[in-house]
């Protein structure tokens, strides 16, 4: 899988992020739970500099739960807040007010003392589709930022009053210019923060077929009615899903185009059950990386 990916509009993304940093007085950076690493931009570090920023992991309710609080430890311990929500169900509206409350209070506070009562200006960002409108609309309580399910819906910034001293800046999606790490590039296309147009559905359906085999057979077999076997290719493991599903063409033909994106559909969902596909860098590492 080969993705180079950087069009116009990412670029004009970049810019208006650099603006738009000097506008506000926290970044919130969104992450999709079930991929921590592979969701997180690392040119942020680059454009937010030292602004204070925090992390959301949101579709929490899509992620494994242990695993969404070894994150959080994780980034408490990198020096960065961060709290898990559930933008759909809007699970976390008090904690990530709070979250914005407790990095901004300095702020807050040292304009009061001076009989100011400052409006709070947060700027959420994060790659396309983890769920960055629909958790202000959440925040706000009515549906204003236009959301959905496909990247790339929002289009420009957009500034929205949350509450009486609480501004949020919707931002459209950015992903970053190259994709060195295959492996997280996948973990993107399977969760669908890639459009589909760039990839093949039916490859990215058997890579996604052969990394549950490997990480979760019982996905399969709840799902697709079949035990995996260890030396199943993906493409094997999709056509007997179409026979087992039912997904068949005139003459006997499985329909994989369907199955493949029927299965796609089905993990993004989350019918395959709750999972994220990556576990927080443990200490060792960080120190080597460090050394
Ligand atoms: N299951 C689940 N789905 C969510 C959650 N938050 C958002 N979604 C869905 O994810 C899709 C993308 O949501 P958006 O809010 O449009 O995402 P965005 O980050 O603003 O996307 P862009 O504007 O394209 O960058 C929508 O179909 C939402 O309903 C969540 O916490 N859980
Ligand atoms: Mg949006």
């Amino acid at each position: 899988m080969n993705i180079q990916w950087y069009p116009g509009h990412m670029a004009k993304a970049r810019r208006m992020l650099t603006e738009s940093v000097k506008l506000v007085d926290v970044v919130i950076e969104m992450v999709d739970a079930r991929a921590p690493a592979a969701t997180r931009n690392p040119d942020f570090d680059a454009i937010f500099g030292a602004k204070p920023r925090v992390v959301v992991l949101n579709k929490a309710d899509l992620a494994d739960s242990a695993r969404t609080k070894a994150w959080i430890a994780y980034y408490k311990k990198q020096g960065m807040d961060a709290i898990s929500f559930s933008a759909n169900a809007g699970k976390g509206v008090k904690e990530a007010v709070a979250l914005v409350e407790r990095v901004t209070r300095p702020t807050v506070e040292r304009l009061k003392s001076k009989g100011v009562n400052k409006t709070v200006r947060a700027m959420i960002v994060g790659i396309p589709n983890v769920g960055k409108s629909t958790f202000i609309n959440r925040l706000r309580g009515t549906a204003v930022a236009k959301a959905g399910d496909k990247p790339g819906v929002t289009r420009g910034k957009q500034w929205i009053i949350v509450g009486p001293y609480l501004e949020f800046l919707d931002t459209p999606g950015m992903l970053w210019p190259k994709f060195e790490d295959k492996q997280a590039a996948q973990r993107l296309a399977f969760i669908g923060s890639i459009r589909n147009e760039i990839m093949d559905n039916e490859a990215l359906a058997m890579r996604l077929l052969e990394f549950l085999r490997d990480e979760m057979p019982g996905a399969i077999e709840a799902r697709l009615k079949f035990a995996p076997e260890a030396e199943m290719t993906g493409g094997q493991m999709l056509e007997t899903a179409c026979r087992k599903r039912g997904w068949i063409l005139s003459g006997a033909r499985p329909d994989i185009e369907r199955a493949a994106s029927l299965i796609l559909d089905e993990f993004r969902s989350g019918k395959m059950g709750r999972i994220t596909m990556e576990t927080p860098p443990r200490e060792e590492e960080n120190h080597a990386q460090g050394d």
